[in-house]
């Protein structure tokens, strides 16, 4: 009996010592979903590489929270530029009907200190976006013919420090000091819209590469960790400082995200994530913007309000550390007349050492 009683102790003394010697931020939910940023630190000397790739879905157009027919987003036939429905000014020379926003990401973290770990991301986007015709000259085919425009390249680059303020074996507080530098062009030409025979034309805010200023992002994360599931709060923001050589500056944008990832084991967890994003138009005028012809090229038509839900899964395996979401829309109230966002994927691979 003592020897059963002697083992019983043994047990579970063995399993207490287990649960604290478990490195708590070294599981399966150490990093946020795949959509969230400066979420988690690293000890000193610890180096992270990671690739993270994401693609938006973005087809139809919304007026408010209205979705508008291709037919009613090119407006009635008239002359340029624009016809005014409603009080607010739809396109004429043509619509954007879809785009595809794909984002290769570089991220690469190491922790300074214990407490401040540095930051830096470059992002290659892949902009395509499909249109059809308006009846304005169209010297590249009629009304309700199609065009799709192309653009890629280095984006603006993200850079920064994060500072836990608060951390102890069940939660942290970290202060995001964030910016971004503007390597990302702002200013391309195309001749597709006039199926090559027309000059050549800028391309619009949506398929440019960067913000063409400096920003500023900071953000503050808020976590808690339990035995068998932890949770997060986020608020991140970006800001541009000043504007452009073009003369204008894009939106200032402010992102409220919470989640909850479950353990499933110690190295594979789920994740479900709300996302409230909030974009103000842009400021300023941009000096190209020689046509308001087609809405991508209307400053006061990008900002909005955005309700995503993220449904995700983070692994690690043999130290390596896989991350992934599928991030539906669910609401939004866009200012103008723009495509609405349907849903994006979001997925990384990284490792620490
Ligand atoms: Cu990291």
């Amino acid at each position: 009996m003592s020897r059963f009683v002697a083992l019983t102790i043994a047990l579970v003394l063995s399993h207490v010592a287990t649960a604290d010697d478990r490195d708590r931020f070294g599981l399966a939910d150490k990093h946020a979903p795949a959509g969230i940023m400066g979420d988690h630190m690293h000890e000193k000397g610890e180096w992270m590489v990671e690739y993270k790739y994401m693609n938006m879905y973005m087809e139809d157009n919304r007026r408010g929270d209205d979705k508008v027919s291709d037919q009613d987003a090119i407006g009635p036939p008239g002359p340029p530029p624009g016809i005014v429905v409603d009080g607010i000014q739809t396109n004429n020379g043509a619509t954007p009907t879809q785009m595809t926003m794909e984002m290769h990401m570089a991220h690469i973290m190491y922790g300074a200190t214990d407490d401040i770990s540095l930051y830096t991301m470059l992002m290659l986007p892949s902009l395509t976006m499909d249109h059809i015709r308006g009846d304005a000259p169209n010297p590249g085919g009629p009304r309700g013919s199609e065009f799709t425009t192309h653009n890629s390249g280095f984006g603006d680059t993200a850079f920064g420090a994060l500072v836990r303020l608060l951390g102890d074996d069940d939660e942290e507080l970290i202060l995001n000091l964030g910016c971004s530098v503007p390597t990302g062009d702002i200013y391309r030409e195309t001749t597709n819209p006039s199926g090559g025979f027309g000059p050549p034309q800028p391309l619009p805010f949506p398929m440019r590469l960067g913000s063409g200023t400096f920003n500023a992002r900071p953000g503050i994360t808020y976590k808690r960790f339990s035995d068998w599931w932890s949770w997060g709060l986020q608020f991140q923001t970006d800001i541009p400082i000043g504007r452009n050589y073009r003369g204008y500056s894009v939106s200032d944008e402010f992102r409220l995200n919470s989640w909850t990832s479950i353990l499933l084991t110690d190295k594979w967890a789920l994740s479900v994530r709300k996302e409230h994003v909030w974009k103000t138009a842009f400021d300023g005028t941009d000096s190209s913007a020689n046509n308001a012809v087609i809405s991508t090229n209307v400053e006061e038509f990008r900002g909005g309000y955005w309700y995503n839900l993220g449904i995700g899964t983070q692994m690690s395996l043999h130290g390596h550390y896989f991350n992934a979401e599928i991030v539906p829309t669910l609401y939004q109230n866009l200012d103008g007349i723009q495509l609405e966002t349907d849903f994006a994927v979001i997925a990384s691979w990284s490792k620490a050492w």
